[in-house]
């Protein structure tokens, strides 16, 4: 799929509201933090959030999730047959505020395109206040269809949007295999649901996701995916084999120096990343750098040159069905040299978050790899002087993390040198002697050594060099093979 994205950013991004039902034995505050959870994804997805409606029941809605009065409200709010300045005009929510300053937030995915244009042609001229529904649970293809139809917008769930992400994080082949699988897990009983909507004639209807594929999906369909299904197993295992081969002899290659930001969703990473690896076209490009959890360069360059990759964030609420997805697609991270755990130090739930993070790591084979812990949005917490406290109490429980904001350029920096001073010890002095038949290895010289000092004399040049031994010792074998050759 191409990842290309135009100049030019669309002029109305795709407004979206959130909907929950909040069930008795869930608190207000896990409550709430599932719903800034689930803005938050949405907004990694390029949604605008433009409100928020929830009620309290003691059971979903089996029609439609939500209970008729909700629905109607909702129906009215969406087809903007309400007045914005009526008392029950729902909130919008802080986030989505902040989020629509920012011009990089208004990029709305390609991936979607398809779904936005047919719900554009559906509704002609749209004067809708938004064109879906996110809802903060795992809802019934009959509940999400019967909804859409009342409400007169699309309907995406909590697993579709999570799945969403994944499905653009996904970089390596057993991730990819690992997500469609859940992708085809999930939509299996939502073709069955269109089946039987279709009747034999099959009806064509747009949707995201699938679930409009429309054509009569019975048994035979089934049976496809349950083929599908086995052979991206297969795949997964084979490709297993092939990662484990090929981490090894990369690792005994070369140490490259590989730092991977790992950590809750909305914990800062994207925003260190591009902190970091200060590129203007992150920036401009703010979803899609997510997305494809691009690989930068540390900016401004040391020795050795640091690459920094963002990962997919850790959910909150993930659903059971998407656990080995999310693996998969974060195992990359236990191919980095180092970790930068990001935590958001103004969330109260932080050190569940850490002890979560650490047991995937460690489920994932990434238990080993070094890593610095970054508590960021320190900003966030209180005034000054609760601030400062708060940093004493972080430093004094985890020793030698990092407590910091990523909207603070000093503090940017702190972490730069802290993550240069990871590698500088690795690094040693050592001499290399570079005969004048060997100079084409001059330029790899330069590029993974810091050169202290050169002498020239009729037989070569020696350099006396700081470098990653790994380095070191693949330019000598490398020079001796070309001195030695015919
Ligand atoms: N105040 C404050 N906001 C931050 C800080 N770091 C990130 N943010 C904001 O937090 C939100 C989530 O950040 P993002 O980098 O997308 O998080 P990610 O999900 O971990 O990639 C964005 O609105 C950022 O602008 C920080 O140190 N202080
Ligand atoms: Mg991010």
């Amino acid at each position: 799929m191409s990842r290309i994205v135009s100049e030019a950013m669309p002029v109305n991004p795709q407004r979206a509201v959130v909907a929950a039902v909040q069930l008795p034995a869930v608190s207000d505050a896990e409550f709430e933090a599932s719903l800034n959870e689930l803005r938050e994804l949405a907004r990694t997805l390029g949604f605008e959030v433009v409100a928020t409606f929830t009620q309290r029941r003691t059971s979903f809605d089996t029609a439609a999730y939500l209970g008729t009065g909700k629905r109607e409200e909702l129906r009215r709010f969406v087809q903007g047959e309400t007045d914005q300045s009526d008392d029950a005009a729902p909130v919008e929510p802080r986030d989505a505020k902040r989020a629509a300053k920012h011009g990089e937030d208004r990029i709305a995915h390609h991936g979607l395109v398809a779904a936005r244009e047919a719900a554009k042609a559906k509704a002609g001229a749209d004067n809708r206040r938004a064109a879906f529904v996110l809802v903060d649970h795992e809802i019934s293809p009959s509940q999400a269809r019967n909804l859409e139809n009342e409400v007169g917008c699309e309907v995406m769930d909590r697993t579709m949007v999570i799945l969403e992400i994944f499905h653009r994080h996904a970089r390596s082949n057993a991730a990819r295999a690992q997500v469609e699988i859940a992708r085809l897990r999930y939509l299996a009983p939502r073709l069955r649901e269109a089946a039987k909507l279709a009747g034999p004639q099959g009806r064509q209807r747009s949707g995201v996701g699938g679930r409009g594929a429309g054509e009569a999906a019975g048994e035979a369909d089934r049976a496809k995916i349950r083929d599908r299904i086995a052979e991206l197993k297969q795949e997964i295992i084979a490709l297993d084999l092939e990662r484990k081969t090929q981490r090894a002899r990369r690792q005994e290659s070369q140490g490259l120096a590989r730092v991977a930001l790992i950590g809750y969703t909305n914990a800062g990473k994207s925003t260190l990343m591009r902190a970091l690896t200060g590129s203007t076209v992150l920036v401009a490009n703010k979803l899609f750098a997510t997305l494809d959890t691009t690989v930068r360069t540390l900016v401004p360059e040391g020795v050795p040159r640091v690459l920094v990759s963002d990962t997919v964030g850790f959910i909150k609420n993930l659903p059971h069905d998407l656990v080995a997805s999310f693996k998969s697609t974060l195992e990359e991270a236990a191919e980095a040299s180092l970790l930068l755990h990001v935590i958001d130090a103004s969330d109260p739930g932080f050190e569940r978050h850490i002890e979560v993070t650490e047991k995937v790591l460690e489920e994932i084979g990434a238990g080993k790899v070094p890593r610095l812990r970054v508590f960021n949005k320190i900003d966030q917490v209180g005034d000054a002087r609760a601030q400062s406290e708060r940093a004493k109490e972080f430093r004094a429980r985890y020793p030698k993390c990092i407590v910091m904001s990523a909207v603070d350029p000093d503090d940017v920096a702190r972490l730069h040198k802290a993550i240069l001073a990871f590698f500088g010890r690795r690094l040693v002095k050592a001499e290399l002697f570079l005969p004048w038949s060997a100079q084409q290895l001059r330029g790899d010289l330069f590029a993974t050594c810091e050169v202290l000092e050169e002498q020239a004399d009729a037989d070569g040049a020696l350099f006396r060099v700081r470098g990653a031994p790994e380095d070191i010792e693949d330019l000598r074998t490398r020079i001796g093979q070309v001195h030695s050759g015919p």
